[in-house]
Parts: structure tokens; C-alpha cells; sequence
């Protein structure tokens, strides 16, 4: 059995960069159209380079200037041949099952055949749930779980919204098209990511305390089991305590979201807007913040993270984009000028990104021209060194072999993102196209030869750890879901016994159990709509 070369099996843009990789030393390589089989293209691998995070030779084979749309096979000697797509919509279908994998994320509501196809469940997790510490109960029903379990938390919800909404910001075009959903058409020329936000940001309005604290997380106690149905979880509802790290994400997001929604609803607008001063004035209030620890009895997700600066950071800045009040634009100042977080990570732990985000798209007029400059200045660096890191990597990854860790497909979206916030920035295509290899990773061009995304590509993830894929009895997995890609780290026990000793970008398995590896989230699918909406066009 002959292996196979290692491309983007979803398909390349006509006009972009077009690399694939196979493994050993130097091939000779021909591009055949599939069905004459007349060849196109002829071309010659780079040497097999030793790439340290794959523990593989790579050897990259180029045919970038083959610029005509159809359906073609990589042809070799020694691999199989492989079904190579050319075409101006390749990644349409796949945008658009990004987004809607959000929808099948729905907590608290039936999800019904004409939207979610066979993958149907009942409504969920509609008990109150009780303030830990307390005797008061509180309905938080909605919004999207988490990930492969069911809770919802604060700073997971607060980063995936604010990677949808920012990509409807920078590419409208890419959401135009009907997913559909329940909402669909009930406001006049309003997206389906603006709904299927909506759903998310609702929940989150009731996850603020009467104070103006978030509340971290709602869970049940313990995870449910791996074949339980969402409706079928009917364990006792706990809202962990309040958090600077959620208040600060609580206060940015809902800021950010009441720019956004404000042309399509005033009075949500004014909603997110009071609830996002408020959560800013509990900050103010607990200048040493509140770190997040997860309490004795309750042993779900922690989303831990001992420094709240980058969310204060991030509100601050959200603030000031969307009021204009310069008592925000102080605050954002004094942030950077006591430094101690990173001003270019995205992520659910460094969310300083986004904050340089929206001051970099702030008006200019509002803004000190020197802090702006000082800002770009750092994310431009940062895009070069992802874009050298790229450059070193025998897959093209804006990853170093030591930064694979658990969730690593988001780490690498993230500089995605990154690197085409750059392209704008400093209007050059170069950190476009590094971008866009960071989607051939995701997509086939990998040194598994995986496709990470549900029901994409010849070899796409088939067992996430997801529970409803596992509870509905359905061989096929929801399409569109993103894992979270190889993690050396060994953190579970299907992982210790499959992984151990494997290079860092091999340590993946497509099992159910590896939920260090194989877990599907919120935000890891965010940053892929985030970085598709930048090729993708419905207009
Ligand atoms: O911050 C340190 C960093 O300093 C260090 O260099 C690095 C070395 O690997 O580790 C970093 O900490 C890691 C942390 O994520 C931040 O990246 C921890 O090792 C790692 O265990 C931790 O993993 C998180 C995991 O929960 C366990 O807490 C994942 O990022 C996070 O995505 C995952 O989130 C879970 C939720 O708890 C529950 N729902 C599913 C979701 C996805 O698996
Ligand atoms: O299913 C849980 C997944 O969402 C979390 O990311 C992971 C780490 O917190 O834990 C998973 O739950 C497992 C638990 O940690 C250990 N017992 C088996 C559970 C199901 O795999
Ligand atoms: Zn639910």
C-alpha cells in the first residue's frame, strides 16, 4: 500500500499559493487533469528537509502558477495519487459548516431536522442553576456548550463571539449566505452569524452577577458521560463564582458586541452596552483581581489564568472603540504602560490581541498616534516571526516544535489571524499567503495527512470527543467541527497509552477517549471562520 501525499484535500484558490508535501527525499511530480488525464504540470519536490515537529523529511512540491479552476490528481512515483481541487468557491462549503457547528452547539433549545439534519437532540440543561455558596438560584439557560461537554463558560464564550463578530467586521461578504437557521430572515438583511451571536451573547447577559461580576462558569459538578445525551444530562446545574478574567471578557465582549448589533437593534444595543460599563465598574472595584479557581466539590473545565491584565486590556480597549469616553482610553494606556501580558496573543488565555485589535481599527482620529504606532510596530513583529517560523517549517506552520500543546490547531489559527490582520495593516500579501498555509495544515497538508475538520477532505476526523456524537447512535459526525489537533502533552489516559515518544505534530490519534487531542470547542472553530472569511466571498 503506497502512502499518500500530504495536501489541502478540501482544495486551493486559483490565484494563491499552491504547496503540497510528501515525505523522504526529492519526487518528481505531475499535475493530471482527472478525467482526460492529460498533464498540466510537471515539477520536482524541494530535497527532504528534516522537520523537527513532524520527526519527517518533508519535501515540498510547488505548482502555484497551475491557475485554472478544475479537478486534477497529484500524481508520483512512489504515493498514491491524490484528488486536487482548483476552484474560486473551494472553501464555501466548508466556511459555511464552520459557522453552523456553532448552531449544533445550542444549549437549552430543540435542535430540529430542517437545521440540524439527522443530528437532532431535545432541549437541555433548562433547570435553574444554584450560585455556588449561595441558596439563590438563577435560570441561565442558552447559549452554546462548550465544547465535547456541556458546561458554558465565560472567557471560551467571550473569545469564540468576539472571532465571529470581528470576521463579519472584516469580510460581510463572507457571511451573506443563509446557513440556515430558526432565525433566519426574522430582521430584515441580518446574517445568520449575527443570530447565531446573538443566541450566545444572550446567555451571556445572564451570566452577570447583580454587582456587575461574571460569573466564571455554569456546570454541572462533574462531567456527565461520554454517551450521554445533552437532554439526557439532568445532574444539578452549579454557577461557579465570579472571576476578574470572566468580568474583564464579560465587559470587552458585550462592549464589542453593542458595536456591532447597534445599526440592527437599539435596545439590545443598549443592553450589552450598560452590561459592559457595569462589568468595567467591577473591575475598577477589585483592582487586585479575582483569579478563578475551580471550588472543592465542582470538577469540570477551570479555565484558569492567574493574570487578568490582558482582559482588563482588551475591556478597556473595547470600551473606548465603541464610546469613544477617554477615561477608557486612560485606562487602556495605564494597561500598557504597566505591560506584564502579551499585546499580540489571541487565544482563551491571552486575550491582549484582541484588545491591540480594536485599537488598531479605532478611529484614528480618537487615537495617540504613538501608542497606535507602538502597537503595530509589536504586531508586525510578531507577523514576521510567524512568517519565518512558517518559512523554517518543513509544513509551512507558523508553529515552533515546542508550542504544540493541547489545543494547537487554535494556537495555529490564532497566528493565522494574526498574520492577516498584519496583511492589512502593512498591505502585504506575503502574510495573506503564510495564512492561508496555516489552512492547508488544517485541511490535509500535515504529516498525518489528517484533515482535522469533521466531514471535510479525504481523511477528516471521523471520532471527535464530542458527547452527542458519541450518545446519537450516528456512524457520520457532524460536519464542520474543529479538533484540537496534536499535543504532545499526554494529558489523558488514551493519549499516554497511543502517543508516548511520538515528534510533536504527530502526537494526534482521531479517538473519542483523546480528549487532549481530539476535543472539539467553541474556540477552535472561531478562529476557522475567522480565517476563511478572508477567502470566501457570497456576493
Ligand atoms: O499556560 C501554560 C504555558 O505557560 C506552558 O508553556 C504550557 C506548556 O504546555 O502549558 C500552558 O498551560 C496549558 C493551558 O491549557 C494553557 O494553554 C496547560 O498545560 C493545559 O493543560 C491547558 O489545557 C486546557 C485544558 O482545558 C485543560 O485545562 C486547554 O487549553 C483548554 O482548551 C481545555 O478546555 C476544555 C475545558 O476545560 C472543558 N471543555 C473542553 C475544553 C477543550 O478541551
Ligand atoms: O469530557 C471532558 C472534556 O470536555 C474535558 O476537556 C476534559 C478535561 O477537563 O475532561 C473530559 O472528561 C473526562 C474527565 O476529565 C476524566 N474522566 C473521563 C471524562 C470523559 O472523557
Ligand atoms: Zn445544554
Amino acid at each position: 500500500m503506497k502512502k499518500w501525499p500530504e495536501w489541502n484535500q478540501v482544495g486551493y484558490l486559483p490565484t494563491e499559493r499552491k504547496r503540497f508535501n510528501v515525505q523522504g527525499s526529492e519526487e518528481r511530480f505531475e499535475i493530471v487533469e482527472a478525467k482526460t488525464g492529460t498533464v498540466v504540470w510537471r515539477g520536482t519536490t524541494s530535497p527532504g528537509l528534516t522537520d523537527k515537529a513532524s520527526g519527517e523529511q518533508a519535501a515540498k512540491g510547488d505548482f502555484s502558477d497551475l491557475r485554472e479552476p478544475g479537478t486534477y490528481l497529484i500524481h508520483t512515483a512512489r504515493f498514491e495519487d491524490a484528488e486536487l481541487t482548483i476552484a474560486d468557491d473551494c472553501y464555501h462549503e466548508l466556511h459555511q459548516a464552520l459557522l453552523r457547528a456553532f448552531y449544533y452547539l445550542r444549549c437549552g433549545m430543540e435542535l430540529t431536522e430542517p437545521f440540524a439534519g439527522p443530528w437532532t437532540h431535545g432541549a437541555c440543561h433548562r433547570r435553574q442553576a444554584l450560585i455556588y455558596g449561595t441558596d439563590e438560584y438563577r435560570e441561565v439557560n442558552g447559549g452554546w456548550h462548550d465544547a465535547g461537554d456541556y458546561g458554558k463558560y465565560t472567557v471560551a464564550a467571550a473569545v469564540a463571539v468576539a472571532d465571529l463578530l470581528l470576521a463579519y467586521e472584516f469580510n460581510p461578504a463572507a457571511f451573506v449566505r443563509p446557513l440556515p437557521l430558526p432565525e433566519t430572515g426574522s430582521v430584515q438583511g441580518m446574517p445568520d452569524v449575527l443570530h447565531e451571536c446573538r443566541y450566545e451573547l444572550e446567555f451571556l447577559l445572564k451570566m452577570q452577577a447583580s454587582d456587575g461580576g461574571a460569573f466564571h462558569k455554569v456546570t454541572t459538578y462533574n462531567f456527565c458521560g461520554l454517551d450521554v445525551m445533552p437532554e439526557d444530562d439532568r445532574l444539578p446545574l452549579v454557577l461557579s463564582p465570579v472571576s476578574s478574567t470572566a468580568t474583564g471578557d464579560l465587559a470587552a465582549i458585550l462592549a464589542l458586541a453593542a458595536r456591532i448589533y447597534e445599526p440592527w437593534d437599539a435596545d439590545f444595543t443598549s443592553r450589552c452596552l450598560d452590561a459592559a460599563e457595569s462589568a468595567w465598574s467591577w473591575m475598577l472595584r477589585h483592582p487586585e483581581g479575582v483569579p478563578f479557581h475551580n471550588p472543592p466539590e465542582i470538577k469540570t473545565g477551570e479555565y484558569g489564568d492567574k493574570c487578568d491584565r490582558d482582559e482588563r486590556f482588551w475591556a478597556a480597549a473595547e470600551l473606548f472603540r465603541t464610546t469613544g469616553k477617554e477615561d477608557y482610553h486612560d485606562a487602556l494606556k495605564q494597561a500598557v504602560e504597566g505591560g506584564g501580558f502579551d499585546r499580540c496573543e489571541l487565544g482563551w488565555v491571552e486575550v491582549g490581541g484582541y484588545g491591540t485589535i480594536a485599537y488598531l481599527f479605532t478611529d484614528r482620529l480618537k487615537t495617540d498616534a504613538h501608542l497606535r504606532s507602538k502597537l503595530r510596530e509589536e504586531w508586525l513583529k510578531r507577523a514576521r516571526r510567524y512568517q519565518e517560523t512558517a518559512e523554517r517549517d518543513g509544513y509551512g506552520v507558523a508553529l515552533e516544535p515546542d508550542e504544540y500543546k493541547w489545543g494547537s490547531n487554535m494556537t495555529i489559527l490564532n497566528h493565522a489571524q494574526l498574520l492577516l490582520i498584519a496583511s492589512i495593516e502593512a498591505s502585504d500579501a506575503l502574510y495573506r499567503q503564510t495564512a492561508l498555509e496555516q489552512l492547508h495544515y488544517l485541511l490535509g497538508r500535515n504529516v498525518l495527512g489528517q484533515s482535522y475538520v469533521t466531514g471535510f477532505g479525504k481523511n477528516p476526523i471521523r471520532h471527535p470527543h464530542y458527547r452527542p456524537g458519541v450518545g446519537d447512535g450516528i456512524e457520520e459526525a457532524v460536519p464542520g467541527m474543529v479538533s484540537g489537533g496534536a499535543n504532545p502533552g499526554l494529558h489523558d489516559d488514551y493519549a499516554r497509552e497511543h502517543l508516548t515518544g511520538r515528534p510533536p505534530a504527530a502526537s494526534f490519534v482521531d479517538h473519542e477517549l483523546c480528549y487532549s487531542c481530539n476535543e472539539i470547542t467553541i474556540y477552535w472553530n472561531s478562529p476557522a471562520v475567522f480565517v476563511t472569511s478572508f477567502f470566501v466571498s457570497f456576493a
